[in-house]
């Protein structure tokens, strides 16, 4: 298997459920973390850590459009449930809209690609607590966390 389908099994395996969020889930961490360190020197780099972005933004991206949409981002976040009723599909709406606007993700004309791995620089200097430009199994949980919401389940 090579390393980008082993992360996107990794990712599809491990990402919590958003209720289950808080929780921190060292397996999911570890698994992500080998995935995301495409040379295997212990340490995921810049490089790796926007492929580890672009990855995640791909996958959710349904179109393929280089633009993350909220009806894209808000079904990844809470998942559509087959045979709802009306209650339960408003219900689901509802839920949607609060996780996107605590993400600042409800612009209703959605976030370009490259405006979201841009954003990486400040993630990636802020996770690199020791600034050595590498980014330890520890130091890459703060990552993780950060887009653990986005996680393609
Ligand atoms: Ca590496
Ligand atoms: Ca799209
Ligand atoms: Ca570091």
């Amino acid at each position: 298997m090579t390393r980008m389908a082993c992360l996107a099994v990794a990712l599809a395996t491990f990402a919590a459920p958003v209720g289950a969020l808080a929780a921190p889930d060292p397996v999911r961490d570890v698994i992500v973390f080998l995935a995301a360190d495409r040379n295997g020197d212990g340490s995921v780099d810049r490089t790796e850590a926007d492929r580890f972005r672009e990855v995640i933004f791909d996958a959710i991206d349904a179109n393929n459009d280089a633009r993350l949409t909220p009806q894209e981002v808000g079904v990844q976040l809470v998942p559509a449930k087959e045979n709802a009723d009306q209650k339960e599909l408003d219900k689901i709406a509802k839920r949607r809209e609060e996780l996107l606007v605590k993400l600042d993700l409800a612009k209703p004309e959605g976030i370009a690609k490259d405006e979201y791995l841009d954003r990486n620089g400040e993630l990636f200097a802020k996770a690199d607590a020791d600034k050595d430009g590498r980014l330890s199994p520890t130091e890459f949980v703060v990552v993780v966390d950060a887009y653990g919401v986005l996680l393609p389940k």
